[in-house]
């Protein structure tokens, strides 16, 4: 029997870290199979020697390696997270292009290749997840693996274009193409890719998913990843929920409209667009002035990077900015909340609000949309205001589809939103819904993993 092998930066060694869509299907398979997990133990190395540290939890073994110092800020911090994040969201100009980085970058997936390939046995099944492991697949080759190896890219992947700026994309396509196959959030990340190929490697697609490049014959498709939607519609009605809907609810006072955003403090958010756009509800609709609260829950991350403490401050400016400008002494327009709650209150959170607002500038999917969809009243469903960057956009068509940009589209969504009469609600929401629950998580794990493993996994 094949065991599933899941590679990712992060893993769940945390039973608290399973709670959330993509770690909840990792685990499952890996549980199935008696599987491996590999991946960083979020320590940094007190020396050159690396170990694997193995932890054991229900048949599941987690291989977990420290970096040392000059690993972390080399590999992820300055090219995970400073040069493919942003280059890959479309932001070459908040990219910080280090030739050194990249180096280290490729040392460490050699490195982290030659501690697994001896682990392996010859009927596994190998699962690489995001963009820090891209050269994974063609390090594993370089010491004789030859099993299936698959690579799920969780961001965007970006026009050739904007590919092009990276100074490694040559050797990131060739290696990309050591691969079995090769998943993308959506259609459009696919063409671009496959677009680079044809384009300035030389490649060819061969219909059905297939195309060939520097020769090899890969799969590549859009795998649009899903919720646990049942499970996130449960935690939506469970005691936490209903408390947090209860405490935002005495602030509301039963006569305000609950719009809600919940996203990592991240650039690629679009969040000082939507904190302008709501400024713009209130100018240009100014009988929504009392009538709506806005709350924007937004954790900070990456807080070591500089381009994320800008947007920190940026922000923090905005939020007083738009409360100045338009609050009064009974009404604060724009809650904006820089901490995390759990994912019940989020839950509630979502099931109280009238709108959801989701308007990154880019986005690989975006959980958050699906997750208000799920939390959502059947008799009285909320609005989910979506950007069409988002790779959800291509899945969830009966949502008000915006373009984040566009500060008075965005504001003139809100209010249609609020104003959108009951069966309208209802009609759009239940095709959303549908949607959601038919392409979970489950549906995303067994697409990508029958086309990695025909024959299946046990
Ligand atoms: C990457 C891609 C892709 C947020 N705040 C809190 C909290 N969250 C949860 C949300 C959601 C998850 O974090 C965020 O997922 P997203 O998909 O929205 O965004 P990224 O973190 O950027 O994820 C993205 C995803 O990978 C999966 O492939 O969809 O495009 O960028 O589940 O609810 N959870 C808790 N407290 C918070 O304060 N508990």
């Amino acid at each position: 029997m094949g065991r599933l092998i899941a590679i990712s930066n992060r893993t769940a060694v945390d039973p608290k870290a399973r709670a959330g869509g993509l770690a909840v299907a990792v685990w499952e398979s890996l549980k199935a199979t008696g599987g491996v997990w590999f991946g960083w133990s979020g320590e940094i190395a007190e020396s050159e020697h690396r170990v694997l540290h193995a932890h054991h939890d229900e048949g599941v073994e987690f291989l977990l390696t420290d970096l040392t110092r000059e690993e972390h800020d080399g590999y992820y911090l300055n090219y995970a997270n400073r040069v493919i994040w942003p280059v890959f969201h479309y932001r070459i100009d908040l990219a910080s292009f280090d030739r050194d980085a990249f180096t280290i970058y490729a040392a460490v997936n050699q490195r982290i290749a030659r501690q697994i390939a001896p682990r392996l046995h010859p009927d596994d099944v190998v699962w690489v997840h995001d963009y820090h492991f891209m050269l994974m697949a063609d390090a594993l080759r370089h010491t004789g693996w030859e099993g299936p190896t698959g690579f799920f890219l969780h961001i965007p992947f970006p026009a050739p274009e904007v590919f092009r700026a990276l100074p490694e994309h040559h050797w990131i396509a060739r290696a990309l193409c050591a691969y079995d196959v090769i998943g993308f959030q959506a259609e459009r990340d696919r063409y671009n890719f496959v677009q680079y190929l044809i384009d300035d490697c030389g490649g060819e697609d061969l219909g059905e998913g297939r195309v060939k490049a520097f020769d090899q014959t890969i799969t590549v498709k859009a795998y649009p990843i899903g919720i646990d939607a049942e499970g996130f519609r449960e935690a939506s009605r469970s005691a936490k929920a209903d408390e947090a809907a209860e405490r935002i609810g005495r602030f509301l006072g039963g006569e305000r409209e609950l719009v809600i955003g919940v996203d990592r403090m991240d650039y690629s958010k679009g969040l000082p667009e939507r904190f302008e756009a709501v400024g713009r509800l209130f100018d240009n609709f100014p009988d929504m002035r009392g009538r709506v609260s806005v709350t924007q829950i937004t954790p900070p991350s990456r807080s070591k990077v500089e381009e994320y403490q800008e947007l920190r401050v940026e922000l923090d400016g905005l939020a007083g900015r738009i409360n100045g400008d338009y609050g009064d002494l009974d009404w604060i327009p724009l809650r904006y909340l820089a901490r995390s709650y759990s994912r019940e209150e989020l839950a509630g959170l979502f099931r109280i609000a009238r709108v959801g607002l989701v308007t990154p500038l880019r986005d690989g999917m975006n959980l958050v949309c699906k997750e208000f969809v799920m939390a959502q009243d059947e008799d009285d469903p909320g609005v989910l205001i979506l950007s069409e960057f988002a790779g959800a956009a291509e899945q969830l068509q009966s949502a008000l589809i915006v373009n984040p940009h566009d500060t008075d589209n965005v504001a003139e969504a809100i209010h249609t939103a609020l104003t959108m009469p009951l069966e309208e609600r209802k009609s759009r929401w239940r095709r959303l819904r549908d949607t959601t629950v038919e392409q979970d998580i489950g549906w995303w794990r067994e697409k990508f993993l029958s086309d990695l493993s025909p024959g299946g996994l046990n």
